[in-house]
Protein backbone atom coordinates (compact mmCIF):
# COMPACT_ATOMS: atom_id res chain seq x y z
CA UNK A 1 0.00 0.00 0.00
CA UNK A 2 0.93 3.14 -0.79
CA UNK A 3 1.03 6.03 2.15
CA UNK A 4 0.42 9.34 1.52
CA UNK A 5 -0.14 11.43 4.41
CA UNK A 6 -0.33 15.52 4.84
CA UNK A 7 2.36 17.34 3.65
CA UNK A 8 3.63 15.75 0.60
CA UNK A 9 3.50 17.56 -2.21
CA UNK A 10 2.22 15.05 -4.67
CA UNK A 11 -0.47 14.60 -2.26
CA UNK A 12 -3.58 14.16 -4.81
CA UNK A 13 -1.51 13.62 -7.73
CA UNK A 14 -1.79 10.31 -7.41
CA UNK A 15 -5.57 10.12 -7.31
CA UNK A 16 -5.80 12.38 -10.49
CA UNK A 17 -3.16 9.69 -12.76
CA UNK A 18 -5.28 6.84 -11.92
CA UNK A 19 -8.49 8.57 -12.83
CA UNK A 20 -7.27 9.84 -15.74
CA UNK A 21 -5.71 6.21 -16.37
CA UNK A 22 -9.47 4.81 -15.91
CA UNK A 23 -12.48 4.81 -17.84
CA UNK A 24 -14.67 3.78 -15.40
CA UNK A 25 -14.56 4.76 -12.01
CA UNK A 26 -16.70 3.75 -9.24
CA UNK A 27 -16.92 5.69 -5.89
CA UNK A 28 -17.95 4.55 -2.82
CA UNK A 29 -18.36 5.83 1.80
CA UNK A 30 -19.24 4.67 4.75
CA UNK A 31 -22.41 2.65 5.75
CA UNK A 32 -24.37 4.77 7.78
CA UNK A 33 -23.12 8.21 5.54
CA UNK A 34 -23.61 11.81 6.97
CA UNK A 35 -23.30 14.72 4.68
CA UNK A 36 -19.12 14.42 4.36
CA UNK A 37 -19.39 10.92 3.14
CA UNK A 38 -22.30 11.65 0.96
CA UNK A 39 -21.32 15.29 -0.07
CA UNK A 40 -17.35 14.28 -0.65
CA UNK A 41 -18.99 10.71 -3.20
CA UNK A 42 -21.36 13.30 -4.93
CA UNK A 43 -18.61 16.20 -4.85
CA UNK A 44 -15.74 13.98 -6.65
CA UNK A 45 -18.24 12.71 -8.68
CA UNK A 46 -18.98 15.96 -10.18
CA UNK A 47 -15.47 16.92 -9.89
CA UNK A 48 -14.26 14.20 -12.39
CA UNK A 49 -17.32 14.90 -14.76
CA UNK A 50 -16.35 18.24 -14.97
CA UNK A 51 -12.27 17.96 -15.53
CA UNK A 52 -11.76 14.51 -17.18
CA UNK A 53 -13.79 13.82 -20.19
CA UNK A 54 -15.03 10.14 -21.45
CA UNK A 55 -15.34 8.74 -17.86
CA UNK A 56 -18.12 6.77 -16.64
CA UNK A 57 -18.51 7.28 -12.86
CA UNK A 58 -20.80 5.70 -10.16
CA UNK A 59 -21.63 6.79 -7.04
CA UNK A 60 -22.39 3.72 -4.50
CA UNK A 61 -24.19 2.28 -1.31
CA UNK A 62 -27.50 3.20 0.79
CA UNK A 63 -30.03 5.88 0.39
CA UNK A 64 -31.03 7.25 3.87
CA UNK A 65 -32.56 10.53 5.47
CA UNK A 66 -29.84 12.82 3.69
CA UNK A 67 -30.78 11.48 -0.12
CA UNK A 68 -31.95 15.49 -0.41
CA UNK A 69 -28.28 16.21 -1.50
CA UNK A 70 -28.67 13.35 -3.93
CA UNK A 71 -29.02 9.75 -4.57
CA UNK A 72 -26.98 6.82 -5.53
CA UNK A 73 -26.62 4.77 -9.16
CA UNK A 74 -27.82 1.19 -9.25
CA UNK A 75 -24.86 -0.80 -11.48
CA UNK A 76 -24.75 -4.10 -12.24
CA UNK A 77 -22.23 -6.22 -10.84
CA UNK A 78 -19.86 -6.59 -14.03
CA UNK A 79 -19.27 -3.10 -13.96
CA UNK A 80 -16.48 -3.22 -11.14
CA UNK A 81 -14.11 -5.81 -12.86
CA UNK A 82 -12.62 -2.99 -14.51
CA UNK A 83 -12.95 0.03 -12.93
CA UNK A 84 -11.34 2.12 -10.26
CA UNK A 85 -12.93 2.59 -7.02
CA UNK A 86 -12.32 5.85 -5.08
CA UNK A 87 -13.46 5.24 -1.14
CA UNK A 88 -14.05 8.49 0.95
CA UNK A 89 -14.23 9.45 4.45
CA UNK A 90 -13.73 5.30 5.00
CA UNK A 91 -10.56 3.91 5.84
CA UNK A 92 -11.73 0.02 7.03
CA UNK A 93 -12.94 -2.33 4.41
CA UNK A 94 -16.22 -3.67 6.48
CA UNK A 95 -17.61 -0.16 7.24
CA UNK A 96 -17.36 0.68 2.90
CA UNK A 97 -21.14 0.52 1.37
CA UNK A 98 -21.49 -2.10 -0.97
CA UNK A 99 -18.93 -4.49 -0.83
CA UNK A 100 -18.67 -5.21 -4.35
CA UNK A 101 -16.14 -2.61 -4.68
CA UNK A 102 -13.48 -5.17 -3.42
CA UNK A 103 -13.50 -6.77 -7.12
CA UNK A 104 -12.06 -3.60 -8.70
CA UNK A 105 -9.14 -3.49 -10.00
CA UNK A 106 -7.38 -0.79 -7.88
CA UNK A 107 -8.72 0.95 -4.26
CA UNK A 108 -7.88 4.22 -3.57
CA UNK A 109 -9.09 5.94 -0.31
CA UNK A 110 -9.16 9.62 0.41
CA UNK A 111 -10.34 10.06 4.34
CA UNK A 112 -9.84 12.48 6.81
CA UNK A 113 -10.14 9.77 10.25
CA UNK A 114 -7.16 8.76 11.65
CA UNK A 115 -7.44 5.17 10.98
CA UNK A 116 -5.08 2.92 9.03
CA UNK A 117 -6.93 1.07 6.12
CA UNK A 118 -6.65 -2.47 5.50
CA UNK A 119 -7.52 -2.43 1.51
CA UNK A 120 -6.13 0.77 -0.17
CA UNK A 121 -3.84 -0.23 -3.00
CA UNK A 122 -2.97 4.08 -2.05
CA UNK A 123 -4.44 5.68 0.77
CA UNK A 124 -4.52 9.42 1.31
CA UNK A 125 -4.96 10.54 4.78
CA UNK A 126 -5.07 13.86 6.46
CA UNK A 127 -6.16 14.10 9.78
CA UNK A 128 -5.64 17.58 9.99
CA UNK A 129 -8.80 18.11 7.71
CA UNK A 130 -12.15 18.73 9.45
CA UNK A 131 -13.95 16.96 6.44
CA UNK A 132 -13.00 14.50 3.37
CA UNK A 133 -14.78 17.23 1.50
CA UNK A 134 -12.45 19.54 2.89
CA UNK A 135 -9.69 17.27 1.25
CA UNK A 136 -11.14 17.53 -1.82
CA UNK A 137 -11.33 21.61 -1.30
CA UNK A 138 -7.77 20.93 -1.74
CA UNK A 139 -7.72 18.84 -4.47
CA UNK A 140 -9.41 21.32 -5.92
CA UNK A 141 -6.51 24.29 -5.43
CA UNK A 142 -3.55 22.24 -6.02
CA UNK A 143 -5.22 21.08 -9.47
CA UNK A 144 -6.59 23.83 -9.97
CA UNK A 145 -9.50 21.68 -10.94
CA UNK A 146 -13.31 23.39 -12.77
CA UNK A 147 -15.85 23.17 -10.01
CA UNK A 148 -19.87 23.28 -10.86
CA UNK A 149 -22.36 24.91 -9.38
CA UNK A 150 -23.44 20.84 -7.88
CA UNK A 151 -20.10 19.75 -7.04
CA UNK A 152 -20.03 23.30 -4.61
CA UNK A 153 -22.96 22.70 -2.86
CA UNK A 154 -22.06 18.73 -2.37
CA UNK A 155 -18.71 19.88 -1.30
CA UNK A 156 -20.07 22.47 1.16
CA UNK A 157 -22.30 20.06 2.78
CA UNK A 158 -19.72 18.01 3.90
CA UNK A 159 -17.80 21.13 5.38
CA UNK A 160 -20.78 22.46 6.94
CA UNK A 161 -21.55 19.44 8.77
CA UNK A 162 -18.26 17.90 9.61
CA UNK A 163 -17.92 21.54 11.39
CA UNK A 164 -21.10 21.40 13.31
CA UNK A 165 -21.65 24.42 11.29
CA UNK A 166 -18.21 26.04 11.71
CA UNK A 167 -18.46 25.20 15.64
CA UNK A 168 -15.63 22.55 16.17
CA UNK A 169 -12.23 23.67 17.64
CA UNK A 170 -11.05 21.81 14.24
CA UNK A 171 -12.56 24.89 11.96
CA UNK A 172 -9.41 26.80 10.90
CA UNK A 173 -8.70 29.52 8.39
CA UNK A 174 -8.43 26.80 6.19
CA UNK A 175 -11.95 25.70 6.23
CA UNK A 176 -13.14 29.07 5.55
CA UNK A 177 -10.61 29.51 2.72
CA UNK A 178 -13.46 27.05 0.62
CA UNK A 179 -15.62 30.21 0.38
CA UNK A 180 -14.96 30.12 -2.98
CA UNK A 181 -17.56 27.55 -3.25
CA UNK A 182 -20.04 30.21 -3.03
CA UNK A 183 -18.46 32.03 -5.71
CA UNK A 184 -18.95 28.65 -7.76
CA UNK A 185 -22.62 28.81 -7.01
CA UNK A 186 -23.15 26.61 -4.11
CA UNK A 187 -26.59 26.62 -2.52
CA UNK A 188 -26.38 27.50 0.85
CA UNK A 189 -29.95 27.97 1.47
CA UNK A 190 -30.70 24.03 0.07
CA UNK A 191 -28.12 22.91 2.78
CA UNK A 192 -29.39 24.92 5.47
CA UNK A 193 -33.39 25.07 4.56
CA UNK A 194 -32.96 21.03 4.37
CA UNK A 195 -30.25 20.79 7.41
CA UNK A 196 -33.13 22.60 10.13
CA UNK A 197 -35.50 20.75 8.93
CA UNK A 198 -36.47 17.72 11.47
CA UNK A 199 -38.84 15.13 12.12
CA UNK A 200 -41.29 15.01 14.02
CA UNK A 201 -40.45 11.78 15.93
CA UNK A 202 -36.76 13.69 16.05
CA UNK A 203 -37.89 16.54 18.07
CA UNK A 204 -40.17 13.82 20.60
CA UNK A 205 -37.16 11.94 21.02
CA UNK A 206 -34.76 15.02 22.17
CA UNK A 207 -36.94 16.05 24.48
CA UNK A 208 -36.75 11.95 25.96
CA UNK A 209 -32.98 12.58 25.96
CA UNK A 210 -33.48 15.95 27.56
CA UNK A 211 -35.34 14.89 30.55
CA UNK A 212 -33.77 11.14 31.24
CA UNK A 213 -29.54 11.48 30.69
CA UNK A 214 -27.90 10.04 34.13
CA UNK A 215 -24.47 11.24 35.43
CA UNK A 216 -21.65 9.69 37.35
CA UNK A 217 -20.19 11.03 40.13
CA UNK A 218 -17.79 13.06 37.98
CA UNK A 219 -20.41 14.66 35.55
CA UNK A 220 -20.30 12.23 32.54
CA UNK A 221 -23.59 12.66 30.76
CA UNK A 222 -24.73 9.15 29.66
CA UNK A 223 -28.10 7.16 28.02
CA UNK A 224 -28.35 3.62 28.08
CA UNK A 225 -30.60 2.79 25.32
CA UNK A 226 -32.60 -0.56 25.08
CA UNK A 227 -33.39 -1.48 21.27
CA UNK A 228 -37.14 -0.72 21.89
CA UNK A 229 -36.75 2.80 22.31
CA UNK A 230 -36.26 3.65 18.25
CA UNK A 231 -39.76 1.57 17.80
CA UNK A 232 -41.29 3.83 20.46
CA UNK A 233 -40.31 6.71 18.75
CA UNK A 234 -40.58 5.24 15.14
CA UNK A 235 -37.04 6.09 14.08
CA UNK A 236 -33.99 4.45 13.19
CA UNK A 237 -30.99 2.92 15.63
CA UNK A 238 -28.72 5.58 14.15
CA UNK A 239 -30.85 8.15 15.19
CA UNK A 240 -31.15 6.65 18.88
CA UNK A 241 -27.14 7.00 18.83
CA UNK A 242 -25.41 8.95 16.87
CA UNK A 243 -28.41 11.45 16.46
CA UNK A 244 -29.00 11.85 19.77
CA UNK A 245 -25.80 11.67 21.48
CA UNK A 246 -25.10 15.83 21.15
CA UNK A 247 -28.63 16.19 23.39
CA UNK A 248 -26.14 15.73 26.20
CA UNK A 249 -23.12 18.18 24.69
CA UNK A 250 -23.15 21.82 26.07
CA UNK A 251 -24.00 22.00 29.13
CA UNK A 252 -22.34 23.45 31.62
CA UNK A 253 -20.03 21.43 33.93
CA UNK A 254 -20.07 18.47 31.92
CA UNK A 255 -17.20 17.76 29.86
CA UNK A 256 -17.62 14.05 28.76
CA UNK A 257 -20.72 12.52 27.62
CA UNK A 258 -21.78 9.13 26.25
CA UNK A 259 -24.62 7.38 24.30
CA UNK A 260 -25.22 3.77 24.50
CA UNK A 261 -27.72 1.90 22.42
CA UNK A 262 -28.34 -1.37 22.16
CA UNK A 263 -29.09 -3.15 18.31
CA UNK A 264 -31.72 -6.01 17.33
CA UNK A 265 -28.42 -8.13 17.47
CA UNK A 266 -28.16 -7.71 20.92
CA UNK A 267 -24.50 -5.74 20.61
CA UNK A 268 -24.53 -2.05 21.82
CA UNK A 269 -23.49 0.86 20.04
CA UNK A 270 -21.12 3.63 21.99
CA UNK A 271 -20.85 6.59 20.84
CA UNK A 272 -17.81 9.06 23.40
CA UNK A 273 -17.72 12.78 23.08
CA UNK A 274 -15.39 15.15 24.61
CA UNK A 275 -15.66 18.93 25.18
CA UNK A 276 -11.59 18.98 25.02
CA UNK A 277 -9.77 16.08 26.73
CA UNK A 278 -9.24 13.19 24.14
CA UNK A 279 -11.35 10.11 25.38
CA UNK A 280 -10.29 7.83 21.78
CA UNK A 281 -8.02 5.69 23.58
CA UNK A 282 -10.90 4.90 25.72
CA UNK A 283 -13.15 3.79 22.27
CA UNK A 284 -9.70 2.05 21.01
CA UNK A 285 -9.74 -0.02 24.01
CA UNK A 286 -12.74 -1.66 23.35
CA UNK A 287 -12.36 -2.19 19.84
CA UNK A 288 -13.35 1.23 18.44
CA UNK A 289 -11.86 4.22 17.50
CA UNK A 290 -12.53 7.50 15.46
CA UNK A 291 -11.42 10.96 16.26
CA UNK A 292 -9.98 12.70 19.32
CA UNK A 293 -13.18 13.90 21.10
CA UNK A 294 -15.64 12.18 18.55
CA UNK A 295 -15.51 8.53 18.46
CA UNK A 296 -17.25 5.35 18.91
CA UNK A 297 -16.71 1.67 19.59
CA UNK A 298 -19.76 -1.29 19.96
CA UNK A 299 -19.85 -3.44 23.31
CA UNK A 300 -20.89 -7.04 23.53
CA UNK A 301 -22.64 -6.14 26.58
CA UNK A 302 -24.47 -3.52 29.32
CA UNK A 303 -21.01 -4.97 31.66
CA UNK A 304 -18.71 -3.76 29.11
CA UNK A 305 -21.04 -0.59 28.99
CA UNK A 306 -20.23 0.37 32.75
CA UNK A 307 -16.72 -0.32 32.01
CA UNK A 308 -16.53 2.59 29.61
CA UNK A 309 -18.72 4.47 31.46
CA UNK A 310 -16.04 4.07 35.04
CA UNK A 311 -13.35 4.47 32.35
CA UNK A 312 -14.80 8.19 31.52
CA UNK A 313 -15.29 8.70 34.92
CA UNK A 314 -11.87 8.32 35.62
CA UNK A 315 -11.13 11.09 32.83
CA UNK A 316 -13.59 13.33 34.10
CA UNK A 317 -12.56 13.21 37.86
CA UNK A 318 -8.84 14.26 36.57
CA UNK A 319 -10.13 16.86 34.63
CA UNK A 320 -11.95 18.21 37.48
CA UNK A 321 -8.27 18.12 39.90
CA UNK A 322 -6.72 19.67 36.82
CA UNK A 323 -9.03 22.09 37.08
MN1 LIG B 1 -16.03 12.98 7.62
Amino acid sequence: MALIRKGSVVMYDRLIDKIKEYETIVIHRHIQPDLDALGSQLGMKALIESNFSDKTVHVLGENNEFSWIGTMDEVDDAVFNDALAIVLDVAGKERVSDQRFLSTKEKIVVDHHRNDSDFADIFIGDPEKIATCEMLVEMIEKHDLKVSKEAATYILSGLITDSGRFLYPQTTAYTFSASFLMRKGADLQYIYNNLYQVDYNFQRLKGYFIHNFKQTPNNVAYMKNSSHLKDEYDVTTFTVSRGMVNQMAGIKGIDIWANFTETDTGDIQCELRSKSVPIVDIAKKYGGGGHDLACGCTAQSWEDVDNIIEDLDAIAERIKQNG
